[in-house]
């Protein structure tokens, strides 16, 4: 892809942060399409003629980051599906790029990223979030040894992705320790100044 023909924005920040949240609201009002590198691996999982169904099992349970030939071919094939078929140009890319070889390798083969929303949020009130959340969500990762995983996985592998695309003027960064309505007011005067 071009970057003078597809927007994308990257949408960063810790387990339960609200990235899925958000980014359903931006949807709606600037016609982005929504693309959750993890409802995406989900997906691919429940899939039966997937070869990847059992290792996505075991990274997502894990806590750990799939290899990211699985994921940047599932994030390629749906952003050419919803160009194809809604004409779509702009993607919000959420839970992605997680390691920073991903980053690169994302940038450098499919399109580089126009900003970075990073939502920032205290661990303890991500953890609460998760833990409502799992008592119905199903997710196999919504217990709280898996989720202590997820906490180390970002602090050790993803925040410095973050870190990285600050040193590039990047990021945009949202305060998630409020209620919905809130975040979404912090969200929309990134958006009103760089998509209006
Ligand atoms: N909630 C949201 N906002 C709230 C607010 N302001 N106030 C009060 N409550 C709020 O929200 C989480 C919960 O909090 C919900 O119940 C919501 O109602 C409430 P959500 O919007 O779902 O947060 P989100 O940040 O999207 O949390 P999620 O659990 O999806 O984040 P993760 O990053 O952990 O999950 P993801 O699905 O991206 O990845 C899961 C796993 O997939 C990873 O651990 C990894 O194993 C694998 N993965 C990869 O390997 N590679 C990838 O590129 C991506 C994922
Ligand atoms: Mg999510």
């Amino acid at each position: 892809f071009s970057s003078d023909e597809v927007t994308v924005v990257f949408v960063l920040g810790g387990p339960g942060a609200g990235k899925g949240t958000q980014c359903e609201n931006l949807k709606r009002d600037y016609g982005f399409v929504h693309l959750s590198a993890g409802d995406l691996l989900r997906a691919e999982q429940k899939r039966p003629e997937s070869k990847y169904g059992e290792l996505i099992n075991h990274y997502i349970r894990e806590g750990l980051i799939v290899p990211m030939e699985v994921t940047i071919a599932l994030l390629e094939n749906a952003m050419k599906e919803a160009m194809e078929t809604s004409k779509s140009t702009r993607f919000l890319i959420d839970g992605f790029p997680r390691k920073m070889d991903q980053a690169i390798k994302f940038e450098e083969v499919v399109v580089p990223s126009k900003v970075v929303l990073y939502f920032e949020c205290p661990e303890e009130v991500m953890l609460k979030r998760l833990l409502k959340r799992g008592e119905s969500s199903g997710r196999i990762d919504d217990n709280i040894e898996s989720i202590k995983k997820r906490f180390n996985v970002f602090t050790e592998t993803s925040f410095p992705v973050i870190e990285a695309f600050e040193k590039q003027n990047k990021v945009k960064k949202v305060h998630c320790d409020q209620p919905v309505e809130n975040v979404y007011k912090e969200v929309k005067t990134v958006f009103d100044t760089m998509f209006a």
